[in-house]
């Protein structure tokens, strides 16, 4: 069997620490495809990661150098890595919790001064790693394990936020959408300025067995279902969109 992506392995890294149904580790895949197709030299890049089960895509898995931050911290210090070495590409990747919620204010002041970061934002609208405590992407009326009568709250939208701040490539789109998505890592990875790329990553664990649909391949289909793109939205009313997830580049 031919493994295509194992160069980009750590030497001794033999699994990931992501439940069955996860998307995580999709992303990671994806992540990896869009680096060897855009012929990244890996050797030139630097992955910045938070707290969380995202945190762990790129650390320890990647065979590059990696920063295993704190927790919310992961934009301030990939940018003073930048700032330090404006040579090196440099990709965070991390959760929603860890970049909106705790790590909101880093996050969009890093957008407003278009700092040259690519951010990936494995979103899976919860904390996941600390036990399903809602975030600042939970959807209005889903239960987490702080919110058991339902979240009272509006979750952000990541793509407008980051828009507004200033960011200067903005994308959305699921696990379910994977070329799309590697194309908008290419994308990200060749801009200059601030890229945001938002991925809509499935949680059975903490998200799913609290809320409908509960089972890995029903959340999988129900990302299929409602994941439409801007321009086939363009036509639909506000009831036909109502269940609908928005994806694709809203920025440029
Ligand atoms: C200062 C601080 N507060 C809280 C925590 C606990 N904590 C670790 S990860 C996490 C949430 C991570 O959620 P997210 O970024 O969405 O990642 P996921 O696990 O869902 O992929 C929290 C609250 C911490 N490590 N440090
Ligand atoms: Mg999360």
């Amino acid at each position: 069997m031919v493994r295509a992506l194992e160069k980009y392995i750590r030497p001794g890294v033999k699994s990931t620490p992501f439940c069955p149904g996860c998307g995580h580790g999709i992303l990671m895949g994806l992540i990896l495809r869009a680096i060897d197709e855009s012929k990244m030299d890996m050797k030139k890049m630097l992955f910045v990661s938070g707290i969380g089960c995202a945190a762990w895509i790129p650390s320890p898995h990647f065979n590059s150098d990696t920063l295993h931050t704190l927790h919310g911290r992961a934009i301030a210090f990939a940018t003073g890595a930048k700032l330090y070495n404006p040579e090196l590409c440099v990709m965070v990747v991390s959760g929603d919790g860890d970049l909106s919620s705790i790590g909101g204010n880093h996050l969009i002041h890093a957008a407003r001064r278009n700092i040259d970061l690519k951010v990936i934002c494995a979103n899976n609208m919860i904390y996941g790693m600390t036990g399903g405590q809602a975030a600042s992407t939970t959807p209005k009326g889903a239960r987490t394990s702080t919110t058991e009568q339902g979240n009272p709250y509006s979750p952000f939208d990541l793509c407008k936020l980051v828009e507004a701040a200033g960011a200067t490539y903005v994308a959305r789109y699921a696990v379910t959408q994977p070329l799309a998505l590697i194309n908008a890592i290419k994308k990200a990875l060749h801009h200059v300025g601030f890229s945001f790329i938002e991925v809509l990553s499935p949680c059975p664990t903490q998200f799913g067995r609290r809320n409908r649909p509960e089972r890995p391949e029903e959340i999988i289909q129900d990302l299929l279902r409602r994941c439409i793109l801007e321009e086939e939205a363009r036509g639909l009313t506000e009831e036909e969109l109502a269940e609908r997830i928005i994806t694709g580049e809203f920025m440029p």
